[in-house]
């Protein structure tokens, strides 16, 4: 018989509201997966009028898995508040207590600019402790600035070809797929491990011109090939949804790139810290790689704002190793 989640849950987690709280957000996303599966059948097709916190063009399937998420797990009783990629401000649940809890962040539907094209996407999160309150209270923003190594637990769902769940209790990495005829999430995979090793990159070419030298020389020798420095041949994939290209990296090795860019005016990158880098370097790293911003590992990173910004550099751990001497040398 295959491992449930439920049962893996049940052997991992630390504490049983904890399960709870990740099985719901599984659940949810098991529905969301049901909705970009009726595709145009399902009229969750098209943008918005509104725009999120970051100025970009909101998708409806945007909004309507944020407030899935937002209802379904709003029911978990250990957690305390949730923030969201599509949301400007955290949405409280229930006041913090001496006996702690948990915050939820998520990216409900990460890779919007697939989502009318048949192309994978999915949800990110990340799970924090809420602070302990003597005297109740709700929960406010400071409390989700914490540093991604503060985590308890992240993971992803891919909306692919195949529902497969990417998850982490801070124990190593498991992967579980949804039987569509059952609606069951069966474990396949347990220790998952990136190769040290790759020569496959992924990141969007198109912007070069405005990349650091560290990174404009890392993929300028790559595309050498064998009679370059790197003495072999780079392979490169792109789908522009971050947990698909992770996905990837997962399960067969490689790096994935998104790097600042100069036309920033404050050079942090494109990705968001808390709800698409984070938790991906949490991954990442406990399946043995590595995640890297240009200055030190991404979990340390310094966190400010919830909606910060980063670059991002992650996956095959000799790889990620190989780009910290770039810029430390640059
Ligand atoms: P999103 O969260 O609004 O979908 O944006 C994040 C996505 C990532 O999934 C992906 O890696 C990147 O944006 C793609 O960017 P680009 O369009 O520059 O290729
Ligand atoms: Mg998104």
């Amino acid at each position: 018989m295959p491992t449930t989640l439920r049962d893996c849950l049940a052997a991992k987690a630390r504490d049983p509201s904890l399960a709870d709280l990740i099985a719901m957000v599984v659940h949810t996303s098991a529905e969301i997966s049901a909705l970009v599966r009726r595709g145009a059948l399902g009229e969750v097709f098209g943008a918005l009028e509104s725009q999120n916190v970051q100025g970009e063009v909101q998708k409806k399937l945007d909004v309507i898995s944020n407030d899935m998420l937002l209802e379904s797990c709003g029911a978990s009783p250990a957690l305390m508040a949730m923030a969201s990629e599509e949301m400007d401000d955290i949405h409280p649940v229930r006041d913090l207590t001496p006996e702690g809890g948990y915050l939820l962040l998520f990216d409900p539907l990460d890779g919007s600019s697939n989502i009318d094209v048949n192309v994978s996407i999915g949800t990110i999160f990340s799970i924090l402790p809420a602070p302990r309150a003597d005297t109740p209270r709700p929960a406010v923003l400071a409390d989700f600035l914490q540093k991604g190594r503060a985590q308890v637990a992240a993971g992803y769902v891919v909306y692919g070809p195949q529902t497969t769940l990417v998850l982490t209790l801070g124990d190593g990495v498991d992967a579980f797929t949804l039987d569509p005829e059952t609606g069951d999430w069966l474990q396949t995979g347990s220790g998952v491990t990136i190769p040290v090793e790759t020569k496959e990159y992924a990141i969007n070419a198109s912007n070069l011109r405005h990349w650091a030298p560290a990174v404009r020389g890392y993929i300028e020798t790559c595309l050498e090939g064998e009679t370059g420095p790197r003495g072999k041949n780079f392979n490169m994939r792109w789908i522009a949804s971050m947990v698909a290209d992770v996905h990837r990296i997962m399960m067969r090795g490689g790096v994935f790139l998104y790097p600042w860019d100069a036309r920033e005016p404050d050079r942090a990158g494109k990705l968001r810290l808390m709800y698409e880098a984070n938790p991906m370097s949490m991954l990442v790293e406990q399946a043995g790689g590595a995640a890297f911003d240009g200055h030190g590992p991404i979990l340390d990173a310094e966190v400010n704002d919830l909606h910060q910004r980063i670059s991002v550099m992650l996956g095959s751990r000799a790889e990620v190793e190989h780009l910290e001497r770039l810029h430390r040398d640059a």
